[in-house]
């Protein structure tokens, strides 16, 4: 099974390629399937263009194919579908702030797959970046460093300062995201379990690195991110309705630019069930705390008004 099965089509140097002619569904043949799954290992992002067919039912018996899948731990899931997230413009659903899917999570998902259902006429692209790429580009002495760092990330961090914004429906939004906080230790620098490459975990799910004062935590991460998000290490993505694009989640971060005003924007997204990260000495991810604030009557019934809206917002913090 290799690449040469495929119509592939590198989109920068350093990450993502575009795949013509597969119409992608659960039925995909073996060969096919076991061709793009190792593309995605190389490319990181892949892009599909014109699948407009799939639906959401679609979307999710091809996301099948890839592993057991996985609902968002904190938002609910788009009414009539098993595991999907919209992410809609309307309701400020905007994720412009660079992250790695749910790394809150002890086993983050191992890869997330998003279709464009609506796409502004102009702007509302996606960029990701290359995290194995970031840790080669580290200076050794750096690179010796971040593999010894682990890091807190936590679905609880401070979004207002993080979104540059204090609006009501972000704060509504909040208490549906945090709903149960997670807490999870991971390292900076994890070996990719198909790969073998070293990849930074960083992104906004990050609260502080473990052993650190907190204004030498905020140093060194600024420092580490700014190789994960040089633009060399990028790709940016222009939608068209119906394009699908598929991240190894273990390997790259993304950030959806929110340079569109008013226009209005929706993708669906399914993510995959990972496993749990492990550090260049053979060390596991811990999970601190997973706490329920129900007590607290934080929950929310999934056919209110703030469910609906948390849905509808899950891109800020996605
Ligand atoms: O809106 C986008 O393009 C990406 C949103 C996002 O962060 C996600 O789907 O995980
Ligand atoms: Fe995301």
């Amino acid at each position: 099974m290799s690449e040469a099965l495929l119509d592939l089509h590198p989109v920068t140097g350093r990450i993502g390629a575009e795949i013509r002619d597969v119409r992608l569904s659960g039925d995909l043949g073996k060969e096919t399937f076991g061709a793009i799954r190792q593309a995605l290992l190389k490319y990181k992002v892949l892009f599909f263009r014109g699948q407009q067919h799939l639906g959401d039912a679609g979307q999710e018996a091809f996301a099948r194919l890839w592993g057991d899948l996985v609902a968002h731990p904190t938002v609910p899931v788009r009414d009539g579908t098993g595991y999907l997230l919209e992410l809609d413009s309307v309701h400020g659903g905007r994720a412009n702030s660079w992250h790695t899917d749910v790394t809150f999570d002890q086993a983050y998902p191992q890869a997330s797959i998003l279709r464009a259902v609506v796409v502004p006429h102009a702007g509302g692209d996606t960029v990701w970046a290359n995290t194995a790429q970031a840790y080669l580009d580290l200076p050794p002495a750096l690179q010796q460093l971040a593999d010894n760092l682990w890091a807190l990330h936590t679905n609880d961090y401070d979004y207002a300062a993080r979104f540059n914004t204090d609006s009501a429906g972000l704060k509504r939004y909040r208490e549906i995201f945090t709903s149960t906080i997670y807490e999870t230790e991971h390292p900076v620098v994890r070996v990719h379990p198909e790969t073998g490459e070293r990849t930074l975990v960083l992104g906004h799910f990050v609260k502080k690195l473990l052993g650190y004062p907190t204004p030498d935590s905020a140093h060194l991460l600024k420092l580490l991110d700014s190789y994960v998000t040089r633009l060399e290490n990028t790709v940016r993505w222009r939608w068209s309705a119906g394009d699908v694009a598929i991240w190894d989640n273990r390997a790259t971060q993304h950030y959806a630019i929110n340079d569109y005003g008013d226009q209005h924007r929706v993708v669906r997204r399914v993510t995959i069930a990972g496993d749990v990260p492990v550090s260049v000495d053979g060390r596991r991810s811990v999970s601190l705390n997973v706490k329920n604030k129900a007590q607290d009557d934080v929950r929310v019934p999934a056919s209110s008004d703030a469910a609906h809206a948390a849905s509808s917002t899950a891109a800020v913090a996605s």
